[in-house]
């Protein structure tokens, strides 16, 4: 019985979650070859902002939520980059905004835009145009100094390097954490075993490797 019970909830359940409606809501329909976007904070309102990039316009541009769901007309952070392949935000300076970070293939560049408030930003400040092939950027406090450094994976050169803030958003020289993740293409950090440091997470293609 109790068995049965069980089965029941769970088809009744099923049938409640399909039958979950999902409308769209277009944001922009106009963002050509548009890459990514993420929610964050960047006016800090309170609500979630998008932060999105797009390879045609080489643009990195945000939407300013409302408040409600809807979003504003555009808005350019950075659009001389070459081809640009991931962002981010996080407080690089550590003045209470979140500012935003890049990289981009063409012009191999590892950037980052300060937030000025008033809903606008900085021009490029470079930290690397040496990586090979940046494809990807995360950030975390990996040296545990109270300031947000960075962690990018270069597709071409195998390599994963580190970059320390000195807490303005000035990054030291680049180390390597690796060479040997071969296409590597997507960084993210977390505690992965528990020991109150950040560990760093890999995905490389041509290896198959997750790391
Ligand atoms: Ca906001
Ligand atoms: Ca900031
Ligand atoms: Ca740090
Ligand atoms: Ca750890």
């Amino acid at each position: 019985m109790k068995k049965e019970l069980l089965l029941l909830t769970f088809v009744i359940n099923s049938l409640l979650l399909n039958a979950q409606a999902w409308e769209e809501k277009c944001i922009s329909c106009s963002t050509i070859d548009a890459r990514s976007v993420k929610p964050f904070d960047l006016n800090n309102d309170g609500y979630q902002d998008l932060l999105v990039y797009a390879v045609y316009d080489h643009d990195i541009v945000w939407y300013k939520n409302n408040g409600n769901g809807t979003f504003g007309q555009f808005r350019i952070i950075g659009n001389s980059l070459n081809t640009p392949t991931s962002i981010h935000a996080t407080d690089l300076d550590n003045d209470g905004d979140l500012d935003v970070l890049a990289t981009s293939i063409g012009d191999n560049l590892v950037c980052w835009y300060e937030n000025m408030g008033n809903d606008e930003f900085g021009p490029i400040q470079i930290i690397s145009n040496t990586e090979e092939f940046p494809y990807s950027i995360y950030s975390a406090d990996f040296d545990n100094d109270g300031d947000q450094d960075l962690v990018c994976a270069s597709k071409n050169s195998d390599r994963i390097s580190l970059y320390i803030n000195n807490g303005s958003g000035i990054f030291g020289a680049s180390q390597t954490i690796s060479t040997s993740a071969d296409g590597a293409n997507t960084v993210y950090s977390n505690d992965l075993d528990g020991d109150g440091d950040m560990d760093i997470l890999v995905s490389s293609e041509w290896d198959n490797k997750i790391a």
